[in-house]
């Protein structure tokens, strides 16, 4: 009886110890798995199938923007194109883009757990998340949508001609995959760190994606219910927004903004948690002022609840909420500005190796600083009034989410990728892509705050010659963009063959998700980890290495 049962575990820790790539090759091993890196992979398609999309869109709308009389699209036809842009790019790839894919596949790895809390509610979260996601662009493609990302009544709940109760009930659905996710994330956080691992020595990474999934799931309902009083009104006109029947258009707005400006968090938090791990491992050194920059993320996600009213400057709203909200939302810059230069302090004197994945975190920093600093512009409420509606709000937050998010999910991928896949990519291309993206994003956006402070409003494709300069510029940017954001495909697919074989530890960072195999066993963890170190303990590394 006792040999069978030492039988029996050989079995299965020879089972455990195979790749979560090889463990199964069926289908139905990966559309039914429960293992968080399968699932993080499933994501990892998803994202990057939405993101084409979306950039598709906006191919479009840059090339339609070439000549001042818009000769590519309708006026209806620039306005789908850019709410399609908008809604596929927001709620399919920014906000799910970083959580969902690597907080997936490095939460339960980093905490020196075998998976998230609710596995299997993990995989009905993708599932959501496709419903959502195909439905979204069957609608899209079946008419489309005139009201731009945000769904402002009256325009959408009286005006628009277009599928608007079917995109939001996409949109609330992909809301639940949102909430679902928060959930296993604290729920993890909380319940399955490893013997020793103290709030104190959390990855800076996984307090992020914990202070993500604290507006994820405090923000996401109220979205969901606004999505569902714009329903209720284009269907029955129960009067909630029409001022006819005693309702308020502003509400809306406030509805809208009191989640949407912390969902901007929910899109750059993860992001700034990865930086601090790129950071780190570049500069071979201890995060400067660790609990400041984890603290920084909790301050982040509860002042973000604080400011939606800086959307609303010219709404009418009374003076003195503009003034409370402006005054707030310089307040919210105080942590972010925090991380920054904690950064900073940590690469001072660090032994920084010029890797992709320190590239792209460089190019996330530079950029998320300037967008951060027009933030800080937009903030003060007698500024506002002039560049509202202009270009430079939209070059404001593409800086933020387009060169700080897309840049830290490139970051993310080009650190990671040893580990998900267990093979090198060529680090000449990976240099090189991370150099034309920063080169193209800031060519693609910078013209922008030029043609905002000038006067050009956004949203519209018909516009004054004298901007057409800065609009060209502005294409051959988004040009030289769209080709550095195709060049990883061709050498990460490239590597997943011909790579070399990365080993545990290619960066020789700290942290208990490289002291398992790459690709990590189906399971993690032969046997859970005891952790005695603190994070990003690297002096300590570097003298045991070398004693
Ligand atoms: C330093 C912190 C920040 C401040 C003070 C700030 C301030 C502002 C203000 C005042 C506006 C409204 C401008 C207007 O409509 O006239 C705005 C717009 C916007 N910001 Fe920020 N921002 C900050 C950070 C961020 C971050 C981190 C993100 C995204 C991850 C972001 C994304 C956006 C978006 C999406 C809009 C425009 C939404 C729209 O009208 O479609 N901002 N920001
Ligand atoms: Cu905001």
């Amino acid at each position: 009886m006792g040999a069978g049962i030492s039988e029996k575990t050989v079995a299965e820790t020879a089972e455990e110890r195979i790749s979560y790539l090889r463990a199964g090759h069926t289908l139905r091993s990966w559309f039914f798995t429960t293992d968080h890196k399968r699932i993080a992979l499933l994501y990892l398609v998803s994202v990057t199938f939405f993101f084409f999309i979306g950039g598709a869109a906006a191919a479009l709308m840059r090339a339609d923007l070439l000549t001042p009389e818009g000769d590519l699209l309708s006026n209806e036809g620039y306005n789908r194109a850019f709410t399609l842009h908008g809604v596929i790019m927001v709620w399919f790839f920014l906000i799910p883009s970083i959580p969902n894919v690597f907080g997936n596949f490095l939460l339960p790895l980093m905490i020196g757990a075998r998976d998230l809390a609710f596995p299997r509610l993990n995989l009905i979260s993708w599932y959501v998340y496709m419903v959502g996601g195909l439905f979204t662009v069957f609608i899209l493609i079946t008419g489309g949508v005139d009201t731009g990302w945000t769904f402002y009544t009256p325009l959408s709940s009286m005006f628009a001609n277009g599928n608007v109760v079917l995109a939001a009930t996409a949109i609330f659905v992909v809301g639940f995959s949102s909430i679902m996710t928060g959930l296993n994330f604290i729920v993890t956080v909380h319940t399955l760190r490893a013997p020793g691992m103290t709030w104190g020595r959390l990855p800076l990474f996984v307090w992020s994606h914990y202070a993500t999934s604290i507006i994820l799931v405090l923000a996401t309902p109220v979205l969901t219910i606004s999505l569902v009083l714009i329903a209720a009104e284009r269907l029955f006109g129960i009067g909630i927004f029409d001022p006819a029947l005693g309702g308020d258009p502003l509400l809306y707005q406030h509805l809208f903004w009191f989640y949407s400006h912390p969902a901007v968090y929910i899109m750059v938090l993860p992001a700034l948690g990865v930086t601090s791990e790129l950071v780190a491992a570049a500069a071979r050194k201890p995060v400067f002022g660790y609990w400041f920059v984890a603290a920084s993320s909790i301050a982040i996600a509860l002042v973000g609840f604080l400011v939606w009213g800086h959307h609303m400057f010219v709404s009418g709203q009374s003076m003195y909420a503009s003034a409370v909200f402006s005054f707030l939302s310089l307040v919210v810059a105080v942590p972010s500005g925090i991380k920054v230069y904690n950064w900073t302090a940590t690469l001072y004197k660090g032994h920084i190796s010029l890797d992709p994945p320190f590239l792209f975190a460089m190019g996330f920093i530079g950029l998320f600083v300037v967008g951060g600093l027009t933030g800080l512009i937009l903030a003060m409420l007698a500024v506002d009034v002039h560049v509202h509606d202009t270009y430079f709000v939209v070059a404001h937050f593409h800086y933020i989410m387009v060169g700080g998010t897309v840049s830290a999910f490139f970051g993310a991928l080009h650190y990671w990728w040893p580990k998900i896949t267990g093979r090198h990519y060529s680090i000449v291309w990976g240099s090189l892509s991370a150099v034309f993206i920063f080169l193209g994003f800031n060519l693609t956006f910078f013209p922008q705050f030029l043609l905002g402070y000038l006067g050009m409003p956004r949203r519209y494709h018909v516009y004054d010659p004298g901007f057409q300069v800065l609009h060209v510029l502005s294409s051959a940017g988004a040009t030289i963009l769209g080709v550095a954001y195709l060049l990883p495909f061709a050498y990460l697919f490239y590597s997943l063959r011909n790579g070399e074989p990365a080993g545990p530890n290619p960066w020789g960072a700290t942290g208990l998700e490289w002291t398992v195999a790459s690709p990590p066993p189906k399971h993690n963890f032969e046997t859970i980890p005891v952790v005695t170190r603190p994070p990003y303990d690297y002096e300590i590394e570097q003298e045991s290495d070398a004693g």
